[in-house]
């Protein structure tokens, strides 16, 4: 039999939140073990190494505040990094806190169960091992769950296949070939305008168009580097306050869009346009808020599209008829210039859905495109797909699984009832994906810390979110999203993306800074909400 090694927490995953947890854990004098599936660091940045990913949040902003050294010694070349530079900035954060020592990489975690007579997880993993620890943390990522549709007949493809969220790392050469990209969100926004410059033939199968702000990406100056650097931390402690936890930089504007005169809103728009990126939805205060206001703004982009590419039936099928912002937005670079290339085509598969993949490549509204690759950028099976792998099971052995078999039930997005001990760092039901993820993960990781510690001194062994509590968040969280617009569309923020997945919208709008106060309340009221023992 198998020895079982006794550790204080095991952290599944080594992604920004699985080694920011080790980091806190080592230092609070736990004994922590990080189990990662992957050879390396990073997480999804280890993972989606599709040509042109890289992130949507500028890179000044996104990376750790942990540590002043850290960010002062870091060097990032461009305003939103690409991911090669993401990933060197994570092994370099690993390298820095001698974080490998305690991280078993190539390491899948079968299970988690818990205890309910010594009160630890009983953690199992695909190498046999089996570890107890009293804290089990899931640092699995919102976004690390790759969704491959269940497509009729692709077995029978003769050709290669990627999804763009395991792309292989040694790259992959699509020189002189015939590629087909299924799906038009974020990744393949990205990768379009990459692919379409190596392929010989690009053919772009959109089931739903997509809003996109140019990213204007560029090499950063490096006095503005020198600027922000000499006032890191008053940066950063402004973007706690931003509902995002970035951005604090640029001009929001809180003002009803409504009120403004049609060529103030045009002027407000273009010069959103032109800055770039995620702020172009802080034009006004209310764009989420109803749909009549929330058109002036999709106007103004589905003009934008129509003067950017040059056929018209093309530029048409490319303009999104949902509400701007209810899916999540994309920035890119050059996406819709993309269109006016000779390599590159566009098929709506919305009236007419890809019916089969054949052996020479896939069949929709009767005809038969023929590739050498086919690309699917169909995205993840968001917020609680990485956790549905693993066999969790909490008291009475009741799976995870079946807890939310109608959509997550947590407490703060940090805990469920039943689970005592289990963490989810960036859990469905907290900002999460709604903000800057790094900071959005320090919150979390810098609360479960304190937690554990302060169960600790106080000779405490278990804490559990409570039902009446786990219900009052639930109900909160769904109240405060469906005032917004946000339910309005098929996004995977609610789990449309995946066929069955129950309909919830799971992260939580309300913003970091109110949603940090109140992880921080519950914490000085004794963990309200939560049972300790
Ligand atoms: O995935 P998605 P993603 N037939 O779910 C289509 C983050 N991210 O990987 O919209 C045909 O957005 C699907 O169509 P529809 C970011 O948070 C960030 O692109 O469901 N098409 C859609 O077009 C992002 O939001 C960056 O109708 C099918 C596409 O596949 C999130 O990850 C970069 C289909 C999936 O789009 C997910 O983005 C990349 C089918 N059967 C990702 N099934 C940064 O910029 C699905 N589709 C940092």
């Amino acid at each position: 039999m198998t020895a079982v090694r006794e550790v204080d927490a095991v952290i599944v995953g080594a992604g920004f939140a699985g080694m920011y947890m080790l980091h806190r854990l080592r230092g609070a004098g736990l004994d922590a073990q990080v189990i990662e599936a992957g050879d390396g660091v990073g997480g999804t940045w280890y993972w989606n190494r599709y040509p042109g990913a890289r992130v949507d949040i500028e890179s000044l902003e996104y990376s750790y505040q942990f540590s002043e050294e850290l960010q002062q010694e870091w060097e990032w070349g461009e305003r939103y990094a690409p991911q090669p530079e993401i990933l060197s900035y994570a092994n370099h954060v690993a390298d820095r806190f001698d974080l490998r020592r305690d991280i078993q990489f190539s390491t899948r975690v079968l299970s988690a169960v818990f205890n309910e007579t010594s009160n630890r997880w009983h953690v199992t993993t695909d190498k046999g091992e089996q570890l107890s620890a009293a804290f089990c943390v899931m640092a699995t990522g919102c976004l690390s769950s790759t969704n491959l549709p269940k497509f009729e007949g692709l077995q029978n493809f003769k050709g290669d296949w990627y999804h763009t969220g395991l792309w292989p790392h040694e790259g992959v050469d699509l020189a002189g070939k015939r590629v087909g990209i299924i799906g038009t969100g974020s990744s393949a926004i990205q990768s379009i305008p990459q692919l379409a410059k190596q392929a010989a033939q690009l053919t772009v199968f959109q089931r739903t168009p997509n809003f996109s702000i140019p990213a204007h990406n560029k090499d950063l100056d490096p006095d503005y580097v020198a600027e922000v650097k000499s006032r890191y931390a008053e940066l950063r402690a402004a973007n706690n306050l931003q509902p995002g936890g970035f951005g604090s930089r640029t001009e929001a504007n809180e003002a009803s869009v409504f009120e403004a005169t049609e060529e103030e809103r045009q002027l407000q728009f273009e010069r959103k346009w032109q800055i770039g990126g995620f702020g172009f939805l802080a034009a006004f205060g209310d764009l989420l808020l109803t749909k009549d206001g929330n058109e002036f703004a999709a106007d103004f982009v589905r003009a934008k599209i129509r003067n950017t590419v040059k056929d018209p039936v093309t530029a048409a099928l490319l303009c999104p008829k949902q509400v701007i912002g209810c899916k999540r937005i994309c920035v890119d670079i050059d996406y819709f210039e993309t269109y006016n290339r000779d390599n590159v085509t566009l098929v709506d598969v919305k009236e007419h859905p890809i019916e089969r993949i054949t052996d020479k490549g896939l069949v929709t509204n009767g005809v038969e495109y023929e590739f050498d690759v086919l690309v699917f950028a169909t995205g993840f099976d968001a917020m609680t797909g990485s956790l549905a792998k693993i066999d969790i099971r909490g008291r009475n052995s009741m799976p995870l699984v079946e807890k939310w078999a109608a959509g997550p039930r947590t407490y703060l997005g940090l805990g469920s009832a039943g689970f005592p001990n289990l963490f989810t760092i960036s859990g469905p039901q907290s900002p999460s994906v709604l903000t800057n993820m790094i900071c959005s993960i320090e919150q979390h990781v810098n609360w479960v810390t304190a937690c554990i510690l302060a169960l600790r001194q106080r000779g405490l062994t278990t804490i559990e979110a409570e039902v009446a509590a786990e219900d009052a968040w639930v109900e909160h969280v769904n109240e405060i999203a469906s005032m917004t617009l946000y339910p309005s569309c098929n996004s995977w923020y609610l789990g449309a993306n995946v066929p069955g997945k129950p309909r919830v919208f799971m992260p939580y709008v309300g913003g970091l800074p109110v949603y940090a106060e109140k992880c921080e309340e519950v914490a000085r009221n004794n963990y309200e909400g939560f049972v300790l023992a």
